[in-house]
């Protein structure tokens, strides 16, 4: 999206973290293609360039089978970023802010869904957590180091660490339409939300090289405060966008105790991803791939894979798929005999939404999805033969 009544060339300003398009920016310190579309509010306020990104969804959700579940609730997102030049280098804020807290301290149904806590003592299973109030609020400096180099650092409370694929909301075109979390979610981009993270990078061309220390422990189930920060666990980062249509990344990371139900359980994450990004005419479409590996120490190594993929046609018409296939130890509480076993599943999702312009910078959605699943046989008896689910909602958007 060219930037509106601003005057600014999106292309010749600069990222927060070093020379290149602003338009590769995504969650944290995480890079989309460059050819992504930049969306947002941008402006000019003296020294510092801002952009105000975000949107609300309404869901009417159906999870079907024996483990379904219905309920209605609002998910949303809004990110506020400013920047200006300092001292020969560039300085940053960046705030993510979310009012997921009002969908209830269990979240909402999602078949297969694993992760975190509502009570403090029993996993949620089958169903998504809410997000924290706070997702981000950070603050970053980058300096160049020569004509087509620079050295940065990025510290939030909370914030993202230097692991993953950028996060499913934030910019990532591929699933930014789609209102249900990746059953991978916490195999790729769970870390979003830190509470502690200092990152300290090298960006040199198209290359990106960081390191992170960070709060491992997911945050706990109160999501209007703030955690205690620790820097207990390390993850590094590679990024390489070769051409401006791709973004990969391959990262590792050593979790401190990342459940809170399981403190003493420490995980190796690895993760590679590759985004590719294609617009033509007024239109684009994006495509996700993404791998992520946990290595419970002790405990099962599982992976997830992802393919998510949105063609967003006359900025009105978005139509999107994700498919998955994740190993899931987690679907038995610790009474049940199963508890601890590793179970495939995998799911396919199938949506539209159909966009309305509100105004030049706000536009209403409609939409839906729908989702099948194939499974263990062994699972059978639990879920039901052949779950189906659905979603419908209507979404307010700045873009
Ligand atoms: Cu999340």
């Amino acid at each position: 999206m060219p930037m509106r009544g601003s005057g600014m060339d999106s292309m010749t300003m600069s990222g927060m973290y070093g020379p290149y398009p602003m338009s590769r920016e995504s969650s944290g310190t995480a890079w989309v293609p460059d050819a992504s579309p930049l969306e947002g509010v941008h402006g000019m306020y003296g020294a510092w360039s801002t952009m105000l990104y975000g949107y609300a969804y309404l869901v009417y959700d159906h999870q079907g089978g024996r483990r379904g579940d219905e309920k209605a609730f609002g998910e949303s997102m809004l990110m506020g970023m400013a920047q200006r030049p300092l001292g020969g280098g560039t300085f940053g804020l960046r705030s993510m802010l979310s009012l997921d807290p009002t969908i209830g301290k269990d979240g909402y149904p999602l078949l297969f869904q694993t992760g975190e806590t509502a009570d403090g003592r029993t996993p949620l299973i089958d169903r998504q957590h809410p997000h924290d109030f706070f997702m981000e609020l950070a603050a970053t400096y980058s300096h160049p180091v020569t004509d087509d180099s620079a050295a940065f650092v990025y510290v939030g409370y909370p914030g993202e660490p230097a692991i993953g694929p950028p996060t499913f909301m934030m910019r990532r075109l591929s699933g930014v339409s789609i209102p249900e979390a990746p059953l991978g979610h916490h195999w790729l981009d769970s870390t979003h939300i830190t509470f502690g993270v200092a990152t300290v990078g090298y960006v040199w061309r198209d290359w990106k090289l960081e390191a992170s220390a960070f709060n491992g422990h997911e945050p706990d189930e109160l999501r209007w405060n703030f955690d205690d920060p620790r820097f207990s666990s390390h993850a590094g980062r590679i990024s390489y966008n070769p051409t401006e249509h791709w973004a990969l990344q391959v990262s590792y990371g050593a979790l401190k105790g990342p459940e809170q139900l399981e403190p003493d359980i420490d995980q190796r994450r690895m993760t590679a991803s590759a985004i590719y990004d294609l617009p033509f005419e007024q239109h684009h479409w994006q495509t996700t791939l993404a791998w992520g590996r946990n290595d419970k120490r002790p405990g099962a190594t599982t992976d997830a894979l992802l393919l998510e993929s949105a063609i967003s046609l006359y900025k009105r018409h978005t139509v999107f798929m994700r498919a998955e296939r994740v190993e899931k130890d987690e679907l038995f509480e610790a009474s049940s005999p199963l508890a601890g076993q590793v179970f495939d599943a995998g799911k396919l999702s199938v949506g539209y939404i159909y966009d309305i312009p509100l105004t030049t910078h706000v536009s209403f959605g409609l939409g839906g999805l729908g989702s099948a699943y194939s499974k263990s046989d062994r699972l059978d008896a639990v879920y039901g033969d052949k779950p189906l689910s659905y979603m419908l909602f209507a979404r307010l958007k700045i873009n």
